[in-house]
Parts: C-alpha cells; sequence; structure tokens
C-alpha cells in the first residue's frame, strides 16, 4: 500500500520515534509499505516518520530509479551508529519531506551502524559514501530531525517561506 509522505511543515515530522521490540509480521507489512511509498516518489531512503509513523524504522535503497543496477535493498529497525568517523563529507540533499530543495550537508564520512534487519536478527554493518549520508539522514528523521534543521537560521527561514508559498500555491 502506497503510503502519504508528510510535507514539513508538520508537527508530526518533529516527534521523536519509539524503539521497536521485535521486527514482526506487522513491522515486515510497514517496511514494505514504505518500500512501495520510496520506490513511487523515487526517493532512495525513507524513515517511518516521515509516513505518520512514529516507530524506529527506515528502509533505503540507493539504486532507487537506476535502470541497470539490481535493487539494494536495506530495511533497519533501530537503528544506531556505533561509531561516526573524524573526517567528514558534505553532500547535496534532498528529502522527500521538503520539496524542490536541495542543499549541502556536512556529516560523517563513514559509520558504523547496528540494526535489526527483516528476521529481527541483529546486523552491524560499516557504511560511506551516499549510504553513510544516507543512513545518517534517515535517522535523523526519526529524532525529528530533517536535513534543513543543519542549516542556518536564516537559510531556514527563507526555506519554510518558500514552503508555504509551495503549499498556498497547491491549494489555490
Ligand atoms: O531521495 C533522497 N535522496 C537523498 C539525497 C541525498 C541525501 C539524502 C537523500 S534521502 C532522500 C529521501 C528522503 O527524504 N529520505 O528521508
Ligand atoms: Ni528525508
Amino acid at each position: 500500500m502506497i503510503l502519504t509522505v508528510l510535507k514539513e511543515p508538520d508537527p508530526r515530522l518533529h516527534i521523536k520515534a519509539k524503539a521497536i521490540e521485535k521486527v514482526d509480521d506487522s513491522i515486515r507489512h510497514l517496511m514494505d509499505d514504505m518500500l512501495e511509498t520510496m520506490y513511487q516518489e523515487d526517493g532512495i531512503g525513507l524513515a517511518a516518520t516521515q509516513v505518520g509513523v512514529d516507530k524506529r524504522v527506515i528502509v533505503i535503497d540507493l539504486n532507487a530509479g537506476s535502470e541497470e543496477d539490481e535493487p539494494d535493498v536495506h530495511c533497519m529497525a533501530n537503528p544506531e551508529i556505533l561509531w561516526h568517523s573524524e573526517e567528514t563529507s558534505t553532500c547535496k540533499e534532498g528529502c522527500l519531506s521538503v520539496p524542490e530543495t536541495r542543499a549541502d550537508v556536512t556529516r560523517p564520512a563513514r559509520v558504523k551502524v547496528r540494526y535489526l534487519d527483516r528476521q529481527n536478527q541483529i546486523i552491524e554493518i560499516d557504511a560511506d559514501g551516499l549510504m553513510a549520508t544516507c543512513i545518517q539522514h534517515e535517522i535523523d528523521h526519526l529524532d525529528g530531525v530533517l536535513f534543513i534543521n543543519h542549516l542556518s537560521k536564516l537559510k531556514q527561514e527563507l526555506i519554510h517561506k518558500k514552503l508555504k508559498k509551495l503549499k498556498k500555491f497547491q491549494n489555490l
């Protein structure tokens, strides 16, 4: 089932999501709906917070939208960053919850992440490049943080003004 992606400003995007107890059929169902929604919206990642579910669940497929590459699906429950590099990298980020906005965000270049997979198994992975950026962007969502919250107050205000105008335009 395709779910509705919340758009900023929406207070539900700023709720801290709750850890799940166990990856069971209902969580696997949520992961499937999130993947379907992510592909439909042409995103490479999605957090449950973005579809109004306050559970610590994210899905990622860096190959989403690429015709050539195989799907590369990662479903993660309770993802935590165990370690991050001192070295940083800057990526022009976008977000399905922040339409028509892209901005450079600087984050740790490499992370070690622990999560529960679809089989409720504990997995640890090292990520770099776009995968590291995307995991951190999605975990931020679970903590109620959007990529624009990493920008200066002035830039955030300008983006919020633009989003307000966009919403008005859509409702006309
Ligand atoms: O589709 C997405 N692309 C993207 C590009 C750079 C950095 C992060 C992302 S995640 C984003 C989808 C999304 O909003 N996930 O929460
Ligand atoms: Ni996002």
